[in-house]
């Protein structure tokens, strides 16, 4: 059975308590919920790590090589300045699909450059945090195209 990490960056740990007209309500518990809650139904794992440290981050990204089959990754404020996030995810050879709740390109011009995205098979912004459960959905399809 495929397995999926949900991977988020700084920050998302506030998710629902503050700035909800940008993030939405949910909070990262409800994401975790609805991630889970997909992967049942599709018939894959889902697994999940938050921090709002960058070297946590590249070592969540390398353990999940053996362990995980990809990932889904809000690498948050980080995903426009972090070469070590880029590489990390270049490293293990795991597919990763970036994630973002808001739509990054509709919003200041700092957040219109992704570090990360070149190394990732795709991107999903601006659907919520609906797009969470999406991801995991389009990860299994990535995964079952290649494998
Ligand atoms: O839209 C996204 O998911 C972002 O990755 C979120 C990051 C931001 O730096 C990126 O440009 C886009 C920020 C996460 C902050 O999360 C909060 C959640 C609730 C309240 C305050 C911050």
């Amino acid at each position: 059975m495929a397995s999926i990490l949900v991977l988020n960056g700084p920050n998302l740990n506030m998710l629902g308590t503050r700035e909800p007209g940008i993030y939405g309500a949910a909070t990262l518990a409800d994401v975790e919920q609805d991630c889970t809650a997909a992967a049942a139904e599709l018939g894959c794992q889902v697994a999940f790590f938050q921090s709002n440290f960058e070297g946590a981050l590249v070592d969540a990204i390398q353990g999940a090589m053996g362990v995980h089959d990809g990932i889904v990754f809000n690498a948050g404020a980080y995903t426009h300045t972090s070469i070590a996030l880029h590489d990390a995810i270049g490293a293990t050879g795991l597919p990763v699909i970036e994630l973002h709740i808001s739509n990054v390109y509709a919003r200041e011009s700092f957040r219109h450059k992704s570090m990360l995205a070149r190394a990732c098979v795709g991107v999903i912004a601006g659907l919520g945090t609906a797009g969470y459960p999406l991801a995991v959905r389009a990860m299994l399809t990535h995964l079952q195209g290649t494998s």
